[in-house]
């Protein structure tokens, strides 16, 4: 049984970390937050002991790791902001524990190359989420591109809305310093599962840039990519509305419509199962996605010609 410990643990994505624990057999014995609402915790791991002042967390996780190697964290989850990571992946590392760490690892590519220094320093290892590269429809879907023709390039649109409320521009969410905006903090996903599926980022082209929209053109080594993302429930298509649902997330390869919507809710746990069995993706991994994240945020808005998303007509 690892031990485990979180930084985040008040959070929207910490009792999905929690359950991925307990599912896979393990145990969270210390977790850290600034915000004390977390009573959660008791619903996963009542004996945790919880802190509110990093300085405490750090002395309690020194505590268990000179005291006794059995009780020493293997594991530290990172939960928190985005802009946060980097250090607390530093923390992880030096306190003898693995990262597993949410994404967007970092904001920008350069500070993957600090990381990596850590991780040969310290001998530990940095693991992510990137659970859509787990998802069973679009590992299939990588199957079908690498089993065709080589120098295929397909014609894909990718259309990614998932409303928010008020709040998420009022949150560190809505703050480009800390969450890097929403093709980092959102985008990042499908960024990242683009790459996998189609290979090398050929190409990076930014048609629409702002709180609570973004779009552009990316060209791989396997693909023309026409991308739009949305946090605004307009833009969530009629049908859809009328049906209750305030997310759309649709993937169309040549035409065809590569269904993936379901199926997102168990994709930390096959995470956790896959690091655990030493099959986690690490830095090296995460570095077209940071790349391309970075670039839409810093690029200049290019004029609606050549391929651009439909929506934007
Ligand atoms: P959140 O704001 O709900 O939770 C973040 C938590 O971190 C809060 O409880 C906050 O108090 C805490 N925090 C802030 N500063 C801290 C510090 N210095 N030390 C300790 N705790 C601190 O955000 P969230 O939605 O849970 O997102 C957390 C992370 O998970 C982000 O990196 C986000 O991008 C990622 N996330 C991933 C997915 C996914 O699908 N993989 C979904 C949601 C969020
Ligand atoms: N929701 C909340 O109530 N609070 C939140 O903080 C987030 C969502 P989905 P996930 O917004 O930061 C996605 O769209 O898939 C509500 C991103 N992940 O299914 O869980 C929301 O209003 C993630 O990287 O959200 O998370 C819905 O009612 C990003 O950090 C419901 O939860 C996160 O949004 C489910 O919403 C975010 C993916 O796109 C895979």
């Amino acid at each position: 049984m690892k031990k485990f410990a979180m930084i985040g643990a008040a959070g929207y994505i910490a009792p999905r970390h929690m359950q991925a624990i307990k599912a896979t057999g393990n145990n969270l014995v210390a977790a850290l937050d600034i915000n004390d609402s977390v009573g959660i915790i008791d619903s996963h791991f009542p004996n945790a002991h919880f802190f509110t002042e990093f300085e405490r967390f750090d002395r309690h996780l020194d505590k268990l790791r000179r005291a006794n190697s059995n009780d020493k964290v293997d594991y530290v989850s990172i939960c928190s902001p985005n802009y946060l990571h980097d250090s607390h992946m530093r923390f992880a590392l030096r306190t003898g524990a693995d990262a597993i760490c949410e994404k967007p690892l970092v904001l920008n590519p350069w500070n993957i190359d600090g990381l990596k220094e850590i991780e040969k320093d310290t001998g530990h290892k940095i693991n992510t989420i990137l659970q859509l590269r787990v998802h069973p429809a679009i590992i299939a879907l990588r199957e079908k591109v690498q089993n065709s023709k080589k120098d295929t390039k397909h014609e894909v649109d990718l259309t990614y809305i998932t409303s928010r409320g008020h709040w998420y521009l009022q949150s560190w969410k809505g703050d480009l310093k800390k969450s890097g905006g929403i093709a980092t903090n959102i985008g990042v996903h499908f960024f990242d599962m683009l790459h996998f599926i189609f290979g090398d980022l050929q190409e990076n082209i930014v048609h629409l840039s702002d709180d609570t929209k973004a779009a552009g053109y990316l060209e791989y080594e396997n693909a023309r990519v026409r991308w739009f993302l949305s946090v605004d429930f307009d833009d969530v298509p009629e049908a859809q509305k009328e049906a209750g649902q305030r997310t759309f997330r649709s993937i169309t390869v040549d035409g065809e419509e590569i269904e993936f919507s379901g199926g997102f809710t168990d994709l930390h746990t096959i995470s956790y199962q896959e690091i655990l069995a030493g099959r986690g993706f690490g830095l090296d991994e995460n570095r077209t996605a940071i790349a391309t994240v970075s670039h839409i945020r810093n690029a200049p808005i290019a004029p609606l010609t050549g391929d651009y998303h439909p929506k934007l007509k």
